[in-house]
C-alpha cells in the first residue's frame, strides 16, 4: 500500500516534470523562433527585398517602401544605424552605399528609404531604375552609433542633405517614446527649399513637441520669403541652436564631407570636445 502510494506519487512527479519542461522547451522555442525569425538584417551577407511601393516626393526624390519576409518581422536595425544597399551603375558595374531607413523597428513587416537621386550618381542609377516587384540587396548593421534613452540629456544635431536620415531616425525614436525626455535641437542645412527632405514630418515634430524638439533651416538659395538661416551653417548659428558644449550633451554631424569637416572645426572652435561629437 505504502509502495504503492509512493509509486503513484512519484509517477506523477515525474509526469509533472515532463510536462513542465515540455512547456518549457515549447516556450523557449516559441521565443527564440519570435526574436530569431523576425529580424531579417545579416551583417555578413546580403538579403534581398522586395520594393512594393514606390512614391516620388519630388523630381529627384522618392520613398521606397521594401516587405519584410513576413507581416510580423522586423528588420532589426539598431537606431541611428545604418544598412549597405547594393546596386548597379549606369555601366553595369557593382556599387554599394550606406542608407539609413526612416522607419524603425516598431514599423513591423516593412522598412522605408528615403533617397535622393543625383544624375551622375551610381547607386543614384540603381535607384531611379527600380520598379515595384523588383528586390534589393541589402547588408548590416553597420555603423558605431548606438543609442540609449538617458544617456544624454540633449542632442544638437548638424545635418546636410540626405544626411538627415540617421538623425531623422534617432528623433523619432526619442519622441514616440513618451518616457524618454531627451531634448533634441537640429540644424538642418541644404541648398534650395525643394531639396529640404522630410519636411512635414520633422515640422510635425517640432509642432507636436514643441518643448523637446527644435528645428532651424539654413539655405544657401533661399526663397524670397524665408525665415530660416542664409548661407552656410555658421559657428553663430550653432551657438543660436543648440545646446551649450557640456558632458551631458552630444552633437552629431551628418553631410556631405566638405560639410562635416566645416562643423568639425566649428565646433571644435565652440569648446566642443571631441567626445561630444559623433559623426554618421
Ligand atoms: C550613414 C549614412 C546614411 C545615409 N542615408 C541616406 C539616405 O537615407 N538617403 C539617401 O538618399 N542618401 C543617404 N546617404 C548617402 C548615400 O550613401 C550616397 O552617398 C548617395 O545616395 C549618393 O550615392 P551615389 O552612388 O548615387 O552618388 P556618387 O556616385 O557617390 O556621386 C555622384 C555625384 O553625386 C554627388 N553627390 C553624392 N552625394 C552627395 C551629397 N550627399 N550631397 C551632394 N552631392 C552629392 C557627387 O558630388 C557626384 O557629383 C547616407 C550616407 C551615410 C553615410
Ligand atoms: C523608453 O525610454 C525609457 C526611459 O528613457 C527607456 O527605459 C525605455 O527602454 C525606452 N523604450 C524603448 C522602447 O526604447
Ligand atoms: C542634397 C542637397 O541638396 N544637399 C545639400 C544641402 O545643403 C548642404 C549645405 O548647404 C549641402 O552641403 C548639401 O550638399
Amino acid at each position: 500500500m505504502d509502495n504503492l502510494q509512493s509509486h503513484k506519487k512519484e509517477m506523477v512527479g515525474i509526469a509533472v516534470a515532463v510536462a513542465a519542461i515540455g512547456v518549457g522547451t515549447a516556450y523557449y522555442l516559441y521565443l527564440s523562433k519570435n526574436t530569431k525569425s523576425k529580424r531579417c538584417l545579416d551583417p555578413e551577407t546580403f538579403k534581398e527585398f522586395k520594393l512594393v511601393e514606390r512614391t516620388e516626393l519630388s523630381h529627384n526624390v522618392a520613398k521606397f517602401r521594401f516587405a519584410l519576409p513576413t507581416p510580423d518581422s522586423v528588420l532589426g536595425l539598431p537606431i541611428g544605424q545604418h544598412m549597405s544597399c547594393r546596386g548597379k551603375d549606369a555601366k553595369g558595374e557593382d556599387v554599394m552605399k550606406a542608407y539609413t531607413p526612416t522607419t524603425l523597428d516598431s514599423d513591423v513587416g516593412y522598412f522605408e528609404l528615403v533617397i535622393k537621386m543625383y544624375p551622375q550618381g551610381r547607386m543614384s542609377h540603381h535607384f531611379r531604375e527600380m520598379r515595384e516587384g523588383d528586390y534589393l540587396s541589402v547588408k548590416g548593421p553597420k555603423g558605431r552609433f548606438k543609442y540609449q534613452p538617458g544617456k544624454v540629456r540633449a542632442f544638437g544635431m548638424i545635418a546636410g542633405g540626405t544626411g538627415i536620415t540617421p538623425m531623422f531616425q534617432v528623433a523619432r525614436a526619442i519622441l514616440e517614446n513618451s518616457s524618454d525626455k531627451t531634448k533634441v535641437h537640429l540644424i538642418y542645412a541644404n541648398v534650395t527649399y525643394d531639396d529640404i527632405l522630410l519636411k512635414e514630418e520633422l515640422d510635425s515634430f517640432a509642432h507636436k513637441f514643441p518643448d523637446q524638439f527644435s528645428i532651424y533651416y539654413v539655405l544657401n538659395e533661399p526663397p524670397k520669403e524665408w525665415s530660416g538661416g542664409v548661407g552656410f551653417v555658421s559657428a553663430k548659428m550653432i551657438q543660436d541652436h543648440c545646446p551649450e558644449p557640456a558632458s551631458d550633451i552630444q552633437m552629431l554631424r551628418c553631410g556631405p564631407p566638405p560639410m562635416n569637416k566645416a562643423m568639425a572645426a566649428h565646433l571644435e572652435s565652440l569648446g566642443y570636445t571631441s567626445q561630444m561629437q559623433f559623426q554618421f
